[in-house]
Protein backbone atom coordinates (compact mmCIF):
# COMPACT_ATOMS: atom_id res chain seq x y z
CA UNK A 1 0.00 0.00 0.00
CA UNK A 2 1.25 3.16 -0.86
CA UNK A 3 2.73 5.78 1.71
CA UNK A 4 -0.09 8.51 3.38
CA UNK A 5 -2.98 6.57 2.49
CA UNK A 6 -4.99 4.61 6.00
CA UNK A 7 -8.04 3.61 4.72
CA UNK A 8 -9.03 4.15 7.93
CA UNK A 9 -8.49 8.14 8.23
CA UNK A 10 -11.10 10.44 7.30
CA UNK A 11 -10.19 13.27 4.93
CA UNK A 12 -11.87 16.49 4.41
CA UNK A 13 -11.44 19.38 1.75
CA UNK A 14 -12.83 22.22 0.14
CA UNK A 15 -13.91 20.83 -3.12
CA UNK A 16 -14.72 24.09 -4.77
CA UNK A 17 -12.22 27.45 -4.92
CA UNK A 18 -11.26 29.42 -2.22
CA UNK A 19 -13.16 32.61 -1.77
CA UNK A 20 -16.57 34.08 -2.31
CA UNK A 21 -19.34 32.30 -3.95
CA UNK A 22 -22.43 31.56 -4.09
CA UNK A 23 -21.83 28.30 -2.59
CA UNK A 24 -19.22 25.68 -1.43
CA UNK A 25 -18.67 21.92 -1.51
CA UNK A 26 -16.94 20.40 1.04
CA UNK A 27 -15.97 17.02 0.90
CA UNK A 28 -15.84 14.16 2.91
CA UNK A 29 -14.33 10.87 2.54
CA UNK A 30 -13.71 7.37 4.98
CA UNK A 31 -15.12 5.34 7.02
CA UNK A 32 -16.49 7.93 9.36
CA UNK A 33 -17.54 10.25 7.09
CA UNK A 34 -21.30 9.61 8.06
CA UNK A 35 -20.70 9.32 11.71
CA UNK A 36 -18.38 12.88 12.02
CA UNK A 37 -21.24 14.34 9.82
CA UNK A 38 -23.53 13.22 12.06
CA UNK A 39 -22.16 14.59 15.50
CA UNK A 40 -22.40 17.79 14.23
CA UNK A 41 -25.42 17.92 11.73
CA UNK A 42 -28.96 18.24 13.14
CA UNK A 43 -31.40 16.79 10.90
CA UNK A 44 -32.02 13.35 9.79
CA UNK A 45 -30.44 10.15 10.95
CA UNK A 46 -27.67 9.74 7.88
CA UNK A 47 -27.04 6.12 8.43
CA UNK A 48 -30.18 4.99 8.31
CA UNK A 49 -30.99 6.88 4.99
CA UNK A 50 -30.24 5.11 1.61
CA UNK A 51 -27.14 6.18 -0.29
CA UNK A 52 -27.69 9.35 -2.89
CA UNK A 53 -29.57 11.21 -0.80
CA UNK A 54 -29.59 15.07 0.31
CA UNK A 55 -30.86 16.22 3.47
CA UNK A 56 -31.60 19.54 4.59
CA UNK A 57 -30.26 20.90 8.31
CA UNK A 58 -27.94 22.77 9.97
CA UNK A 59 -24.05 22.19 11.46
CA UNK A 60 -24.04 23.52 14.52
CA UNK A 61 -21.44 23.62 17.52
CA UNK A 62 -22.10 23.79 20.79
CA UNK A 63 -25.53 24.73 20.30
CA UNK A 64 -24.87 27.44 17.92
CA UNK A 65 -25.67 27.41 14.49
CA UNK A 66 -23.13 27.63 11.92
CA UNK A 67 -24.89 27.02 8.47
CA UNK A 68 -28.22 25.81 6.94
CA UNK A 69 -27.06 23.37 4.70
CA UNK A 70 -27.66 20.20 2.37
CA UNK A 71 -25.54 17.07 3.09
CA UNK A 72 -25.21 14.52 0.25
CA UNK A 73 -24.59 11.16 1.31
CA UNK A 74 -22.62 7.99 -0.52
CA UNK A 75 -22.61 4.86 1.33
CA UNK A 76 -19.43 2.90 0.26
CA UNK A 77 -19.00 1.14 -1.89
CA UNK A 78 -21.04 3.25 -3.99
CA UNK A 79 -19.22 6.41 -4.01
CA UNK A 80 -16.52 8.20 -5.65
CA UNK A 81 -14.06 6.96 -3.59
CA UNK A 82 -15.50 3.80 -3.31
CA UNK A 83 -15.98 4.84 0.93
CA UNK A 84 -18.40 6.45 2.86
CA UNK A 85 -18.52 10.04 1.63
CA UNK A 86 -20.32 13.02 2.24
CA UNK A 87 -20.79 16.68 0.34
CA UNK A 88 -21.95 19.56 2.07
CA UNK A 89 -23.26 22.31 0.07
CA UNK A 90 -22.68 25.94 1.96
CA UNK A 91 -23.05 28.87 1.69
CA UNK A 92 -20.11 30.08 0.16
CA UNK A 93 -18.28 32.40 2.37
CA UNK A 94 -14.57 31.54 3.60
CA UNK A 95 -15.46 32.26 7.27
CA UNK A 96 -18.25 29.60 6.93
CA UNK A 97 -15.89 26.87 4.77
CA UNK A 98 -13.18 27.54 7.48
CA UNK A 99 -15.44 26.93 10.33
CA UNK A 100 -17.28 23.77 9.17
CA UNK A 101 -13.85 22.60 8.46
CA UNK A 102 -12.59 23.18 11.83
CA UNK A 103 -15.66 20.93 12.80
CA UNK A 104 -14.41 18.07 11.33
CA UNK A 105 -10.85 18.32 11.75
CA UNK A 106 -12.08 18.77 15.85
CA UNK A 107 -14.14 15.54 15.18
CA UNK A 108 -11.47 12.77 13.81
CA UNK A 109 -11.24 14.01 10.31
CA UNK A 110 -7.92 15.32 8.52
CA UNK A 111 -7.21 18.11 5.75
CA UNK A 112 -6.89 15.97 2.96
CA UNK A 113 -3.86 15.91 0.67
CA UNK A 114 -3.83 17.05 -3.04
CA UNK A 115 -5.48 14.73 -5.45
CA UNK A 116 -6.37 12.22 -2.50
CA UNK A 117 -10.05 11.87 -3.13
CA UNK A 118 -8.48 10.61 -7.01
CA UNK A 119 -5.73 8.91 -5.76
CA UNK A 120 -8.56 6.56 -2.95
CA UNK A 121 -10.83 5.88 -5.78
CA UNK A 122 -7.94 4.26 -7.67
CA UNK A 123 -6.75 2.76 -5.06
CA UNK A 124 -9.60 0.85 -4.02
CA UNK A 125 -10.18 0.13 -7.63
CA UNK A 126 -12.51 2.69 -8.89
CA UNK A 127 -10.82 3.42 -12.25
CA UNK A 128 -6.55 2.60 -12.81
CA UNK A 129 -3.96 4.93 -13.25
CA UNK A 130 -4.61 6.39 -16.79
CA UNK A 131 -7.83 6.74 -15.65
CA UNK A 132 -7.02 8.77 -12.76
CA UNK A 133 -4.92 10.57 -14.13
CA UNK A 134 -7.61 11.46 -16.84
CA UNK A 135 -9.47 13.11 -13.65
CA UNK A 136 -7.28 15.62 -13.58
CA UNK A 137 -6.83 16.53 -17.16
CA UNK A 138 -10.21 16.61 -17.44
CA UNK A 139 -10.59 19.70 -14.45
CA UNK A 140 -7.88 21.25 -16.37
CA UNK A 141 -9.06 20.76 -19.85
CA UNK A 142 -8.55 24.46 -21.57
CA UNK A 143 -10.46 23.76 -24.50
CA UNK A 144 -13.16 21.33 -25.85
CA UNK A 145 -10.96 18.66 -27.64
CA UNK A 146 -8.70 18.62 -24.46
CA UNK A 147 -11.77 17.95 -22.41
CA UNK A 148 -13.15 15.52 -24.84
CA UNK A 149 -9.76 13.23 -24.89
CA UNK A 150 -9.66 13.27 -21.04
CA UNK A 151 -13.45 12.33 -20.68
CA UNK A 152 -12.17 9.56 -23.01
CA UNK A 153 -9.42 8.56 -21.33
CA UNK A 154 -11.32 8.68 -18.12
CA UNK A 155 -14.03 6.31 -19.25
CA UNK A 156 -11.51 3.57 -20.40
CA UNK A 157 -9.62 4.94 -23.35
CA UNK A 158 -6.95 2.52 -23.81
CA UNK A 159 -6.96 1.22 -20.86
CA UNK A 160 -9.01 -1.58 -21.11
CA UNK A 161 -6.87 -2.91 -24.29
CA UNK A 162 -3.92 -2.49 -22.91
CA UNK A 163 -4.68 -5.04 -19.89
CA UNK A 164 -6.01 -7.48 -22.08
CA UNK A 165 -3.13 -7.13 -24.21
CA UNK A 166 -0.93 -7.64 -20.69
CA UNK A 167 -2.95 -10.39 -19.86
CA UNK A 168 -1.70 -12.77 -22.82
CA UNK A 169 1.37 -11.57 -22.61
CA UNK A 170 1.41 -12.38 -18.88
CA UNK A 171 0.10 -15.92 -20.13
CA UNK A 172 3.40 -16.62 -22.83
CA UNK A 173 5.76 -15.20 -20.24
CA UNK A 174 4.49 -18.15 -17.54
CA UNK A 175 4.68 -20.51 -20.32
CA UNK A 176 8.47 -19.62 -21.47
CA UNK A 177 9.04 -19.79 -17.72
CA UNK A 178 7.45 -23.02 -17.49
CA UNK A 179 9.62 -24.34 -19.71
CA UNK A 180 12.63 -23.03 -18.39
CA UNK A 181 12.08 -25.10 -15.15
CA UNK A 182 12.57 -28.35 -17.32
CA UNK A 183 15.50 -27.16 -17.69
CA UNK A 184 17.87 -29.80 -20.18
CA UNK A 185 14.67 -30.94 -21.87
CA UNK A 186 13.57 -29.94 -24.76
CA UNK A 187 9.99 -28.82 -24.39
CA UNK A 188 8.25 -25.22 -26.01
CA UNK A 189 4.75 -24.98 -24.05
CA UNK A 190 5.27 -21.53 -25.41
CA UNK A 191 4.34 -21.81 -29.38
CA UNK A 192 7.00 -18.88 -30.88
CA UNK A 193 4.58 -18.38 -34.02
CA UNK A 194 1.64 -17.29 -31.45
CA UNK A 195 3.96 -15.41 -29.57
CA UNK A 196 5.06 -13.59 -32.37
CA UNK A 197 1.57 -13.23 -33.56
CA UNK A 198 0.62 -11.56 -30.16
CA UNK A 199 3.98 -9.29 -29.97
CA UNK A 200 3.13 -8.11 -33.77
CA UNK A 201 -0.51 -7.30 -32.77
CA UNK A 202 0.35 -5.75 -29.66
CA UNK A 203 3.05 -3.68 -31.54
CA UNK A 204 0.51 -2.49 -34.00
CA UNK A 205 -1.81 -1.25 -31.48
CA UNK A 206 0.85 0.48 -29.32
CA UNK A 207 2.33 2.21 -32.49
CA UNK A 208 -1.23 3.77 -33.39
CA UNK A 209 -1.15 5.20 -29.47
CA UNK A 210 2.31 6.61 -30.01
CA UNK A 211 1.74 8.62 -32.96
CA UNK A 212 -1.64 9.64 -31.55
CA UNK A 213 0.23 11.69 -28.70
CA UNK A 214 1.47 14.27 -31.95
CA UNK A 215 -1.92 15.65 -31.68
CA UNK A 216 -2.62 14.54 -27.96
CA UNK A 217 0.22 16.72 -26.99
CA UNK A 218 -1.21 19.43 -29.03
CA UNK A 219 -4.64 19.43 -27.51
CA UNK A 220 -3.35 19.15 -24.08
CA UNK A 221 -0.47 21.53 -24.14
CA UNK A 222 -1.50 23.86 -26.90
CA UNK A 223 0.85 25.01 -30.09
CA UNK A 224 3.78 27.03 -28.67
CA UNK A 225 3.18 30.39 -31.47
CA UNK A 226 6.15 32.83 -31.31
CA UNK A 227 5.95 36.30 -32.76
CA UNK A 228 8.86 37.41 -33.67
CA UNK A 229 9.95 40.35 -36.12
CA UNK A 230 12.14 43.62 -36.25
CA UNK A 231 11.76 46.19 -33.31
CA UNK A 232 8.34 48.23 -33.74
CA UNK A 233 7.21 46.03 -36.48
CA UNK A 234 3.88 45.29 -34.85
CA UNK A 235 4.28 42.44 -32.51
CA UNK A 236 2.92 43.55 -29.38
CA UNK A 237 0.07 45.27 -31.22
CA UNK A 238 -0.38 41.93 -33.23
CA UNK A 239 -0.13 40.19 -29.89
CA UNK A 240 -2.76 42.34 -28.37
CA UNK A 241 -5.24 42.09 -31.20
CA UNK A 242 -5.13 38.07 -31.22
CA UNK A 243 -6.04 38.31 -27.28
CA UNK A 244 -8.72 40.92 -27.42
CA UNK A 245 -6.70 42.94 -24.89
CA UNK A 246 -4.15 45.40 -23.92
CA UNK A 247 -1.82 42.22 -22.72
CA UNK A 248 1.73 43.95 -24.03
CA UNK A 249 2.65 47.30 -24.23
CA UNK A 250 3.27 48.72 -27.67
CA UNK A 251 5.44 52.09 -28.56
CA UNK A 252 6.22 54.17 -30.81
CA UNK A 253 9.85 53.56 -29.18
CA UNK A 254 11.74 50.25 -31.19
CA UNK A 255 12.71 47.62 -27.94
CA UNK A 256 10.09 47.95 -25.98
CA UNK A 257 9.35 44.42 -25.37
CA UNK A 258 11.88 42.81 -23.85
CA UNK A 259 10.61 39.88 -21.98
CA UNK A 260 8.94 36.83 -23.75
CA UNK A 261 4.91 38.19 -22.84
CA UNK A 262 2.54 34.83 -23.62
CA UNK A 263 -1.07 34.37 -23.69
CA UNK A 264 -3.55 32.11 -25.04
CA UNK A 265 -5.94 31.56 -27.49
CA UNK A 266 -8.06 28.91 -28.59
CA UNK A 267 -8.62 28.73 -32.54
CA UNK A 268 -10.70 25.90 -33.78
CA UNK A 269 -10.92 24.28 -30.40
CA UNK A 270 -7.25 24.36 -30.32
CA UNK A 271 -5.54 26.33 -28.27
CA UNK A 272 -2.21 28.87 -29.25
CA UNK A 273 -0.33 29.51 -26.60
CA UNK A 274 1.27 33.01 -28.31
CA UNK A 275 4.44 34.31 -27.57
CA UNK A 276 5.43 38.33 -28.30
CA UNK A 277 8.83 38.52 -28.21
CA UNK A 278 11.41 41.26 -28.21
CA UNK A 279 12.12 42.82 -32.02
CA UNK A 280 15.24 41.51 -33.59
CA UNK A 281 18.22 43.69 -33.89
CA UNK A 282 21.82 44.43 -32.97
CA UNK A 283 21.68 46.32 -29.88
CA UNK A 284 24.31 48.28 -27.45
CA UNK A 285 21.55 47.48 -24.32
CA UNK A 286 22.45 44.26 -22.33
CA UNK A 287 18.93 43.81 -21.15
CA UNK A 288 17.35 44.33 -24.31
CA UNK A 289 20.36 41.44 -26.07
CA UNK A 290 18.79 38.94 -22.90
CA UNK A 291 15.36 39.66 -24.36
CA UNK A 292 16.52 38.93 -28.13
CA UNK A 293 18.68 36.05 -27.05
CA UNK A 294 15.53 35.01 -25.62
CA UNK A 295 13.11 35.46 -28.65
CA UNK A 296 15.69 33.40 -30.61
CA UNK A 297 15.58 30.66 -28.08
CA UNK A 298 11.70 30.59 -28.29
CA UNK A 299 11.89 30.82 -32.00
CA UNK A 300 13.67 27.38 -32.11
CA UNK A 301 11.26 25.78 -29.79
CA UNK A 302 8.55 26.79 -31.53
CA UNK A 303 5.76 24.76 -33.63
CA UNK A 304 4.97 27.90 -35.36
CA UNK A 305 6.54 31.40 -36.25
CA UNK A 306 4.58 34.41 -37.39
CA UNK A 307 7.10 36.09 -38.84
CA UNK A 308 5.85 39.83 -38.75
CA UNK A 309 6.87 42.61 -40.92
CA UNK A 310 6.34 46.62 -41.13
CA UNK A 311 4.92 47.05 -44.79
CA UNK A 312 5.77 50.72 -44.00
CA UNK A 313 9.39 50.46 -43.95
CA UNK A 314 10.30 47.21 -45.46
CA UNK A 315 12.06 46.67 -48.59
CA UNK A 316 12.14 43.58 -50.59
CA UNK A 317 15.74 42.87 -50.01
CA UNK A 318 15.24 42.90 -46.60
CA UNK A 319 12.29 40.57 -46.72
CA UNK A 320 13.85 37.61 -49.30
CA UNK A 321 16.76 38.19 -46.83
CA UNK A 322 14.96 37.20 -43.94
CA UNK A 323 12.51 34.45 -45.34
CA UNK A 324 16.59 32.66 -46.60
CA UNK A 325 16.99 32.98 -42.18
CA UNK A 326 13.62 31.76 -41.43
CA UNK A 327 13.52 28.80 -44.08
CA UNK A 328 16.97 27.93 -42.39
CA UNK A 329 15.61 27.34 -38.84
CA UNK A 330 13.41 25.08 -40.07
CA UNK A 331 10.41 25.84 -38.24
CA UNK A 332 6.70 26.10 -39.92
CA UNK A 333 6.28 29.90 -40.51
CA UNK A 334 3.86 32.52 -41.66
CA UNK A 335 4.78 36.12 -43.05
CA UNK A 336 2.97 38.76 -41.59
CA UNK A 337 3.18 42.17 -43.58
CA UNK A 338 1.53 44.34 -40.94
CA UNK A 339 0.77 48.37 -41.22
CA UNK A 340 -0.96 47.54 -44.69
CA UNK A 341 -3.09 50.32 -43.87
CA UNK A 342 0.78 52.67 -44.69
CA UNK A 343 1.96 50.35 -47.12
CA UNK A 344 3.81 51.92 -50.43
CA UNK A 345 1.51 50.33 -52.94
CA UNK A 346 4.86 49.85 -55.33
CA UNK A 347 6.68 47.20 -51.93
CA UNK A 348 2.66 45.23 -52.37
CA UNK A 349 3.49 44.40 -56.16
CA UNK A 350 7.13 43.55 -55.10
CA UNK A 351 5.83 41.10 -52.27
CA UNK A 352 3.14 39.44 -54.67
CA UNK A 353 5.10 36.36 -54.92
CA UNK A 354 6.26 36.47 -51.07
CA UNK A 355 3.17 34.39 -49.74
CA UNK A 356 2.15 37.11 -47.26
CA UNK A 357 -1.00 37.29 -44.91
CA UNK A 358 -0.98 41.10 -45.21
CA UNK A 359 -2.75 42.57 -42.02
CA UNK A 360 -3.12 45.62 -40.24
CA UNK A 361 -3.08 45.21 -36.58
CA UNK A 362 -3.89 48.40 -35.25
CA UNK A 363 -7.00 48.24 -37.46
CA UNK A 364 -7.73 44.73 -36.92
CA UNK A 365 -7.55 43.98 -40.51
CA UNK A 366 -7.59 40.59 -41.95
CA UNK A 367 -7.22 39.02 -38.75
CA UNK A 368 -9.78 36.31 -39.29
CA UNK A 369 -7.79 35.51 -42.66
CA UNK A 370 -4.47 35.52 -40.41
CA UNK A 371 -6.10 32.88 -37.75
CA UNK A 372 -7.40 30.61 -40.62
CA UNK A 373 -3.93 30.56 -42.30
CA UNK A 374 -2.72 29.77 -38.42
CA UNK A 375 -5.06 26.55 -38.07
CA UNK A 376 -4.43 25.33 -41.67
CA UNK A 377 -0.88 24.92 -40.87
CA UNK A 378 -2.18 22.47 -38.18
CA UNK A 379 -4.46 19.16 -39.55
CA UNK A 380 -6.04 19.17 -36.20
CA UNK A 381 -9.13 16.90 -36.43
CA UNK A 382 -11.78 17.66 -34.16
CA UNK A 383 -11.85 14.96 -31.09
CA UNK A 384 -15.28 12.77 -30.79
CA UNK A 385 -16.94 10.57 -28.16
CA UNK A 386 -14.73 7.48 -27.99
CA UNK A 387 -11.81 8.55 -29.79
CA UNK A 388 -8.51 7.20 -27.91
CA UNK A 389 -5.85 9.36 -27.64
CA UNK A 390 -2.26 9.41 -25.57
CA UNK A 391 -2.16 13.36 -24.34
CA UNK A 392 -0.22 12.32 -21.43
CA UNK A 393 3.28 12.41 -21.66
CA UNK A 394 4.03 9.78 -18.70
CA UNK A 395 1.98 7.07 -20.70
CA UNK A 396 3.56 8.13 -24.03
CA UNK A 397 7.03 7.63 -22.63
CA UNK A 398 5.70 4.03 -21.29
CA UNK A 399 3.91 2.75 -24.12
CA UNK A 400 7.14 3.81 -25.89
CA UNK A 401 9.38 1.63 -23.80
CA UNK A 402 7.15 -0.90 -23.80
CA UNK A 403 7.44 -0.68 -27.70
CA UNK A 404 11.20 -0.95 -27.51
CA UNK A 405 11.31 -3.79 -25.25
CA UNK A 406 8.68 -6.00 -27.21
CA UNK A 407 10.90 -5.17 -30.05
CA UNK A 408 13.82 -7.06 -28.85
CA UNK A 409 11.68 -9.69 -28.19
CA UNK A 410 10.79 -9.40 -32.06
CA UNK A 411 14.42 -9.75 -32.70
CA UNK A 412 15.27 -12.50 -29.76
CA UNK A 413 12.47 -14.43 -31.52
CA UNK A 414 14.03 -14.25 -34.65
CA UNK A 415 17.23 -15.39 -34.06
CA UNK A 416 16.03 -17.86 -31.82
CA UNK A 417 17.74 -16.69 -28.58
CA UNK A 418 16.62 -19.08 -25.64
CA UNK A 419 13.62 -19.08 -23.23
CA UNK A 420 15.41 -16.90 -20.26
CA UNK A 421 16.49 -13.97 -22.44
CA UNK A 422 12.93 -14.31 -24.13
CA UNK A 423 11.11 -14.09 -20.65
CA UNK A 424 13.34 -11.23 -19.52
CA UNK A 425 12.77 -9.28 -22.30
CA UNK A 426 8.52 -9.70 -21.88
CA UNK A 427 8.45 -9.38 -18.48
CA UNK A 428 9.85 -6.10 -18.97
CA UNK A 429 7.60 -4.93 -21.06
CA UNK A 430 5.05 -5.89 -18.83
CA UNK A 431 6.69 -3.62 -16.66
CA UNK A 432 6.28 -0.64 -18.56
CA UNK A 433 2.68 -1.75 -19.59
CA UNK A 434 2.03 -2.22 -15.95
CA UNK A 435 2.97 1.41 -14.96
CA UNK A 436 0.41 2.61 -17.23
CA UNK A 437 -2.42 1.44 -15.97
CA UNK A 438 -1.13 1.59 -12.49
CA UNK A 439 -1.26 -2.59 -11.84
CA UNK A 440 3.02 -1.85 -11.27
CA UNK A 441 3.46 1.56 -8.56
CA UNK A 442 5.51 2.97 -6.44
CA UNK A 443 5.11 5.49 -4.01
CA UNK A 444 7.37 7.78 -6.15
CA UNK A 445 5.42 7.38 -9.34
CA UNK A 446 2.12 7.67 -7.01
CA UNK A 447 3.26 10.88 -5.09
CA UNK A 448 4.31 12.34 -8.12
CA UNK A 449 0.94 12.28 -9.72
CA UNK A 450 -1.57 13.09 -7.36
CA UNK A 451 0.69 16.06 -6.01
CA UNK A 452 0.03 18.28 -9.15
CA UNK A 453 -4.04 17.86 -8.20
CA UNK A 454 -6.00 20.63 -6.08
CA UNK A 455 -6.57 20.07 -3.06
CA UNK A 456 -10.27 18.60 -2.60
CA UNK A 457 -10.04 16.80 -6.05
N1 LIG B 1 -0.18 52.44 -38.92
C1 LIG B 1 -0.08 51.35 -38.22
N2 LIG B 1 0.67 51.35 -37.09
C2 LIG B 1 0.78 50.22 -36.40
C3 LIG B 1 0.13 49.02 -36.80
N3 LIG B 1 0.44 48.06 -35.90
C4 LIG B 1 1.25 48.62 -34.98
N4 LIG B 1 1.46 49.94 -35.26
C5 LIG B 1 2.28 50.90 -34.50
O1 LIG B 1 3.65 50.53 -34.57
C6 LIG B 1 4.31 50.88 -33.38
C7 LIG B 1 5.05 49.68 -32.82
O2 LIG B 1 4.11 48.72 -32.41
P1 LIG B 1 4.49 47.57 -31.41
O3 LIG B 1 3.34 46.63 -31.38
O4 LIG B 1 4.95 48.10 -30.12
O5 LIG B 1 5.72 46.91 -32.18
P2 LIG B 1 6.72 45.78 -31.68
O6 LIG B 1 7.97 46.46 -31.31
O7 LIG B 1 6.93 44.89 -32.86
O8 LIG B 1 6.10 45.06 -30.54
C8 LIG B 1 3.25 51.42 -32.43
O9 LIG B 1 3.30 52.81 -32.45
C9 LIG B 1 1.97 50.88 -33.03
O10 LIG B 1 0.85 51.69 -32.74
C10 LIG B 1 -0.68 49.04 -37.97
O11 LIG B 1 -1.30 48.07 -38.38
N5 LIG B 1 -0.72 50.23 -38.65
MG1 LIG C 1 6.78 44.81 -28.70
Amino acid sequence: MAQGYSPDDTIVALATPQGVSGLAVIRLSGKDAIHITQQVFTGKTLVDQPSHTIHLGTLTEGGKTIDEVLVSLFKEPNSFTKENSIEISCHGSPVIVRQIIKLFLKRGARLAEPGEFTKRAFMNGRFDLAQAEAVGDLIHAESENARQAALNQMRGGFSKEIKFLRQELIHFASLIELELDFGEEDVEFAKRKDLLQLIERIQTYLARLIISFDQGNVIKNGIPTVIAGKPNAGKSTLLNALLNEEKALVSEIPGTTRDVIEDEITLGGTIFRFMDTAGLRDTNDSIEALGISRARERMRAASLILYVVDLSKASLNEIIQEDEELKALGIPYIKVGNKLDKAPTQLLKEIENQEFILISAAHKTNLDTLKEVILSKFNIREVKQGDVLVTNLRHYQKLTETHEALNRVIIGLDSEITGDFLAMDIRQALYFLGEITGEITSDDLLENIFANFCIGK
